[in-house]
């Protein structure tokens, strides 16, 4: 009896190996990567100037390289916030950046523009311009 049984079950154990194989991790874009980080500065009092042409995050247009990462760092005595624009995706944001604090790094692994305010004062605006590599 066993010798009808054995060749089913070799079958079986194949079939069930070599579905349970486990996949291969999925490379990461950015992996191997000499990616930079970028630090980009809200300066002193940037939150009460409303006029356009005030430098609310220096530099205003940043351009970078996807995989790089940028961070906030708010040198001005109110909180504020890097968020990206309605429409812009993928979407980011920081949250409340306390005066003289950096916010945590961003990851940027997708080419394009972003546009981003402070949540609190809107008229606050800076760009990124993520590049391919
Ligand atoms: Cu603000």
């Amino acid at each position: 009896m066993s010798y009808k049984i054995l060749p089913v079950s070799i079958l079986f154990l194949f079939i069930f190996s070599s579905c349970s194989k486990p996949k291969e991790p999925e490379k990461d874009i950015c992996d191997g990567v000499a990616s930079e980080l970028h630090v980009i500065k809200i300066p002193k009092g940037a939150g009460y100037k409303r006029t356009p042409g005030t430098i609310w995050y220096d530099p205003p247009i940043k351009e970078i390289k996807v995989c790089d990462d940028v961070l906030w760092e708010n040198l001005d005595q109110m909180h504020h916030t890097a968020t990206s624009s309605n429409g812009v995706s993928p979407s980011f944001g920081t949250p409340f950046i306390t005066p003289g604090a950096k916010s945590q790094p961003k990851h940027f692994r997708v080419a394009g523009e972003y546009l981003y305010h402070c949540a609190p004062h809107p008229w606050m605006k800076g760009k990124l311009i993520v590049k391919p590599r």
